[in-house]
């Protein structure tokens, strides 16, 4: 398990730093990416602060479960009928630079393959 340290999710959990949200129950909040890469780009977080997708245990699998139908959820509501793409940075080789598990939904025009 990664060490948890304080994220700007974390803020953002608390409402400490203001953000559109889309969708939030207890476990879990869903809002609009603050660099937005397609015309829907959304962010779902677990409220717990699991640092990455390597770290998720056993205990972790209801939630991550959940996470995903939210996504598909989020999507249905955003209208995106023909496709959307989910991705989940692990890792710096990855690209992740927050240390708290994210799920992008990605959507609204045609994705490219392989991703860089
Ligand atoms: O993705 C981390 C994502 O988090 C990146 O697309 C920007 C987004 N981000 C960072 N700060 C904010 C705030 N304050 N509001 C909304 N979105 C934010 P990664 O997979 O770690 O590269």
């Amino acid at each position: 398990m990664s060490e948890i340290k304080e994220t700007v999710f974390s803020k953002i959990i608390r409402r400490e730093i203001p953000v559109d949200i889309i969708y939030e129950d207890d476990l879990a909040l869903a809002f609009k990416d603050i660099q937005p890469q397609a015309p829907v780009h959304i962010l779902v977080i677990p409220k717990k602060p699991i640092p990455k997708l390597a770290d998720v245990e056993p205990q972790d699998y209801t939630l991550v479960g959940h996470l995903l139908l939210i996504v598909r959820h989020i999507a249905k509501q955003a209208g995106l009928a023909s496709g959307y793409r989910v991705v989940i940075n692990n890792g710096s080789d990855a690209g992740q630079t927050v240390n708290h598990l994210h799920i992008h939904l990605l959507g609204g025009r045609q994705m490219k393959w392989p991703p860089g």
